[in-house]
């Protein structure tokens, strides 16, 4: 942690650590706020800490079920990347990706951030096209992106299986180099401190059960700690966002499915990147730990158990032994679920609501951790200002009405 000095690490050992003070408070919810975040993921504490500290909104409270960081927050992989294919992607992953660069000084708490590249392979000649053109549109959108050779690829990860004569052979990928990992848990800690600082409450242990809506306006909500007022309210509720709108008499354009991953044994240091493949729906990273940090695609039913079904991750670990065949005497540690919402263009939904003081941010599916500072503060902004920021305006209920959907699932890479 960025904030403690040697000396205080020491004298907390010689004290057994039993004297930290505490992150954040723990208070008890009053009857009223000028605004209410629902969902204590990343998105909703950053949104918090935004309105607080760029805002000037400190009468703040973010609700949370179970425990900050318990949803999606805390069962990620990590990867932080902005090379999406359309310009209003590119436009909000990057404005994220720029934050993360400074979130560490920003937050005073070292999230981790490793901006060790990502590369998304490509195994055959449609593949390679698709992916030439998503780096053209990433260059021209300002996004750092290049095509790496085979020979490049067996430099920048030696434990690759380039053999041509295997079930998928690589022929090449993108690489962008900024993009990276990040201490997923730290972003959650980080953000939360932060806000409390401000004044914001966290309160965690709190379900939000129901809205209260007067003549078209929302005026409060019931929680499972009673009731609470506030004329503004944005819901970050990943995983539950269409439970959340249907409390409040809205259907959102959304499919929750569980997404899978897992983790090996730690071992030492063998993988310097990311690598990602669409094709085959698998990606690998290292945690600082060692442990060898395993992805699937989503299953592919619709459901709320954070579990996951078993033929979807033997797929995943056949592909993963096939690219990286060093990983196929591994035993693996843990493996878990989470549900991601996902919408029918695989982009996020930044938007008021037909409710007045309504507002919901969801919809990120497979790939909002790396969005977590960007769509804080544009929600931020979007709250406090009660209008869009021109980075998050393309992404409101509005296109499924108008049309203008911003199709991402290629870019949304293995999951889909
Ligand atoms: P969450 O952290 O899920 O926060 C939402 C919170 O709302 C939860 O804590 C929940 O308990 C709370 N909540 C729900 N209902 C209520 C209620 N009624 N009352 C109060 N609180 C409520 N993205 C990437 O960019 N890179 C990756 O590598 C990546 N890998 C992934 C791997 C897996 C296995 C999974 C599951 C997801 C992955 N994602 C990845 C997606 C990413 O995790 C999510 O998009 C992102 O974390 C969403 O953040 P959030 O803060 O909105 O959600
Ligand atoms: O969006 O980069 C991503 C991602 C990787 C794994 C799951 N999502």
């Amino acid at each position: 942690m960025a904030n403690y000095s040697i000396f205080t690490l020491a004298r907390n050992a010689l004290r057994r650590h039993r004297d930290w003070p505490q992150a954040w408070r723990s208070p008890k919810p009053r009857p009223s706020y000028d605004a209410i975040i629902v969902g204590g993921g990343g998105h909703g504490l950053a949104t918090a800490y935004y309105l607080a500290k760029r805002y000037g909104m400190h009468d703040i409270a973010v609700l949370e079920k179970g425990w900050i960081g318990g949803g999606n927050t805390g069962r990620n992989t990590t990867i932080v990347r902005s090379n999406y294919l359309n310009p209003e992607s590119a436009a909000i992953y990057d404005h994220a990706l720029k934050l993360w660069e400074g979130l560490s000084q920003e937050l005073n708490f070292n999230v981790m951030f490793s901006p060790r590249g990502v590369i998304n392979l490509a195994h055959d000649p449609g593949e390679e096209r698709e992916l030439m053109r998503r780096i053209y549109a990433n260059q021209l959108a300002g996004v750092d992106a290049e095509w790496v050779t085979p020979t490049q690829l067996a430099e920048l990860c030696p434990i690759l299986n380039l053999d041509p004569n295997i079930r998928y052979p690589v022929v090449g990928g993108t690489l962008q180099r900024r993009a990276g990992v990040a201490r997923h848990d730290a972003v959650a800690w980080g953000y939360a401190r932060g806000a409390d600082k401000q004044g914001v409450d966290i309160i965690q242990n709190c379900e939000v059960t129901g809205f209260d809506i007067q003549a078209g306006r929302i005026e409060g909500m019931r929680t499972s700690l009673g009731d609470i007022r506030a004329p503004l309210v944005g819901v970050v509720a990943a995983g539950h966002s269409s439970v959340l709108a249907a409390m409040a008499g809205i259907r959102l354009p959304l499919e929750s499915h569980p997404l899978q991953a897992l983790v090996s044994e730690p071992i030492k240091p063998v993988m310097p990147t990311v690598i990602m493949s669409n094709k085959v729906h698998a990606y690998m990273s290292q945690s600082d730990k060692g442990e060898l940090v395993i992805g699937a695609g989503i299953d592919g039913y619709t459901s709320y158990a954070q579990r996951g079904s078993l033929p979807v991750i033997e797929e995943t670990i056949r592909a993963v032994v096939e690219l990286f065949p060093i990983t196929s005497r591994l035993k693996m540690m843990r493996q878990w679920a989470g549900i991601v919402d996902i919408c029918p263009d695989a982009s996020p939904i930044i938007s008021d609501t037909p409710i007045g003081g309504l507002y919901f941010n969801c919809g990120w599916g497979t790939g909002g951790f790396k969005a977590t500072p960007g769509s804080g503060h544009l929600f931020a902004h979007t709250l406090a200002k009660r209008e869009p920021h021109p980075i998050n305006a393309p992404f409101a209920l509005e296109r499924f009405y108008s049309g203008a959907l911003v199709a991402e699932h290629g870019a949304a890479a293995v999951a889909h």
